[in-house]
């Protein structure tokens, strides 16, 4: 079975604004703001609700760059996947949630060793606005055993 989820990490200049995962999937972790696609919503509408639920603001202009399959060894084919989105411009103040506590990184401090594993890998395609396809295999937890990425145009 595959889930579909979104991500949106805005992005302006040099920062970026990501969220301490307070519970649940990923707890303890940063990463940008998502969740599940709610049925009746497009991709694109999941990942603005989301971002209005998790930090408080409403994105404008919002991009897709990546799609990515992640799944764990010997549940193969329970599949989640993740839609990369980058916003630029957004309304209102972030704020604390239940979900998320943001914080603005510089881009030369984005916290890879404290986010899910395969950021570092794909990062860097996301700042330049380069958009990428993959698949992400783990083992428990977030150990990755095998992966493909690639740019696409
Ligand atoms: P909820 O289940 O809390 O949404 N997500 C991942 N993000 C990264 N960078 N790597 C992963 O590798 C991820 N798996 C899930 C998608 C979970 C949020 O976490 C993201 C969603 O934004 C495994 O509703």
């Amino acid at each position: 079975m595959k889930k579909i989820l979104t991500l949106c990490i805005i992005h302006q200049d040099d920062k970026v604004l990501l969220g301490m995962k307070k519970r649940g999937f990923g707890v303890g972790k940063w990463n940008g703001f998502g969740g599940k696609v709610e049925r009746g919503e497009s991709i694109e509408e999941a990942a603005r609700r989301e971002a209005l639920e998790e930090v408080g603001v409403t994105v404008h202009e919002i991009k897709k760059l990546g799609v990515l399959d992640f799944c764990w060894k010997g549940k193969e084919q329970d599949i989640l996947e993740v839609n990369i989105f980058k916003a630029a411009d957004f309304a209102g103040e972030p704020k604390e949630s239940e979900e998320m506590k943001p914080q603005w990184f510089n881009i030369k401090d984005i916290p890879l060793e404290t986010m899910w594993s395969d950021d570092k890998y794909w990062m860097a395609l996301f700042l330049k606005n380069k958009k990428f396809t993959g698949k992400f295999i783990f083992s428990e937890g977030d150990t990755i055993l095998e992966y493909e990425l690639k740019e696409i145009q």
